[in-house]
C-alpha cells in the first residue's frame, strides 16, 4: 500500500484497537535497554499504546498496525508489512543506512535522533583536540613504562580550527570553542547560509578550509559529497601537525590514505570514533600509531540518550495529532 507523503493522522484518540500505536524495535542504542526508551515514550504519551517488539516474529506482527515504528533501522521486508506506518523515527542521527527511496515511495516520514548527542559528541571533539595538543597519548605511554621524561606540547589557543559539517554536532562544537581564543572555520553543504564561524566554505573548497588548520573535526553526514572527502590529496593539504577527529562516518575518510599519511608523518594525529571498516579488524595498521586514538563508535553515548530522544519523538507525535499531517516534524529528513 502506498500513501501520499504527509498523510492524515489515522489514530483518533480513543481508538479501541488492541494493537500498539508506537512500536519500539528491539535495537538497544549504546547498550542501553530499549525498555528505558519505551518507558520514556510512555511517560510523554500516556494516551498512546507503546509496545516493545522483542523478537523478529513479534516485530513482524506488531508493525502491521502501527503508525510509528522506532529503532535504529528498518528494512524493506518489514516496511512491506507496515501498512499503517506514518513515521519511522530512527534512533540514530545518521541515516545513510536506511532505505530512503522505499520510505519515500511508501509515503512514510523519517525523523532522526539529530541533536540527542550533540552536547556529548562536542565534548568528545574538544577533549580529543586538547588531549593531542597537550601530548596526553605520549604521556600515557610513558606512564605505562614508568618513564618520567618531560616533553614539549602545543597551544590550542591561537590556532585555526576547522569543523566540517554544521549540523547539531558541528554547531555544538563551534559554540564550545567560544572561550578558547581560536580562529574558526566551517565547511558546510550550503555555505551561502553563513555560519557562526570566522569563515565558511562549501565542500568544493575544503582544501582552502583545512589548509592552515591545526585542528579539524569531521561531523558531517555520509553523502555522495562527503564520501572519501579526506583523501590522499586533502591529507597533503593539511598541515603536518594537524589533528584530525572523525565523529562522522568512517567512509568520509579514505582509510588507506590515512594510514599512509600517518606512516609518512603527514599528520600530527587522529582521533577516530568511526572507522572504515568498522569495527576495525584487530590486525589493522591504524591500531599501531602512537598518535592515533580510536574509540569504538561510542562518542554518542550519553545516559540521557533515551530521554532526549523521547522528547523529540513525543513532540513530533503531538505535532502530527495537532496538524493532522506527518510533515514539518523536528529532525524530519526530506525524502
Ligand atoms: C551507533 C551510533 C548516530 O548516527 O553514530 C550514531 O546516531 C550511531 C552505535
Amino acid at each position: 500500500m502506498s500513501r501520499p507523503a504527509g498523510g492524515t493522522v489515522f489514530w483518533p484518540p480513543g481508538d479501541d484497537t488492541d494493537m500498539p500505536d508506537i512500536v519500539v524495535r528491539r535495537h538497544s542504542v549504546h547498550g542501553m535497554p530499549v525498555d528505558q526508551y519505551a518507558s520514556a515514550l510512555r511517560e510523554r504519551l500516556p494516551d498512546r499504546e507503546v509496545a516493545v517488539a522483542r523478537t523478529p516474529a513479534g516485530e513482524r506482527e506488531l508493525v502491521t498496525d502501527a503508525a510509528v515504528v522506532t529503532g535504529s533501522a528498518i528494512d524493506e521486508s518489514l516496511l512491506g508489512r507496515a501498512d499503517a506506518l506514518q513515521l519511522f523515527a530512527s534512533t540514530y542521527a545518521g541515516y545513510d543506512h536506511l532505505p530512503l527511496s522505499t520510505l519515500a515511495e511508501r509515503g512514510v516520514a523519517l525523523t532522526t535522533a539529530s541533536g540527542v548527542h550533540a552536547q556529548n559528541v562536542a565534548e568528545y571533539v574538544v577533549g580529543a583536540w586538547l588531549s593531542l595538543a597537550r601530548g596526553f597519548l605520549r604521556a600515557r605511554r610513558q606512564q605505562r613504562e614508568r618513564v618520567w621524561q618531560a616533553f614539549q606540547a602545543t597551544d590550542f589557543a591561537g590556532s585555526r580550527v576547522c569543523v566540517v559539517g554544521l549540523g547539531a554536532i558541528g554547531d555544538a562544537v563551534v559554540e564550545r570553542l567560544a572561550g578558547f581564543d581560536v580562529e574558526t572555520v566551517a565547511v558546510r553543504h550550503s555555505p551561502e547560509k553563513g555560519a557562526p564561524t570566522d569563515e565558511v566554505y562549501g565542500y568544493d573548497e575544503v582544501h582552502e578550509a583545512v589548509a592552515d588548520a591545526r585542528y579539524v573535526a569531521l561531523a558531517c553526514p555520509l553523502t555522495d559529497e562527503t564520501r572519501g572527502l579526506v583523501d590522499r590529496s586533502l591529507l597533503r593539504t593539511t598541515h603536518p601537525d594537524c589533528v584530525l577527529v572523525n565523529v562522522a562516518r568512517g567512509p568520509v575518510v579514505d582509510t588507506d590514505a590515512l594510514v599512509d599519511a600517518c606512516q609518512r608523518n603527514y599528520l600530527g594525529g587522529a582521533v577516530l570514533d568511526v572507522t572504515d571498516p568498522e569495527p576495525l579488524p584487530s590486525d589493522h595498521p591504524l591500531w599501531e600509531f602512537e598518535n592515533v586514538l580510536i574509540t569504538p563508535h561510542n562518542a554518542g553515548h550519553t545516559p540521557e540518550y533515551y530521554e532526549r530522544l523521547a522528547d523529540i519523538v513525543a513532540d513530533n507525535v503531538r505535532r502530527a495529532e495537532e496538524t493532522g499531517a506527518w510533515d514539518g516534524l523536528e529532525n524530519q529528513v526530506e525524502l
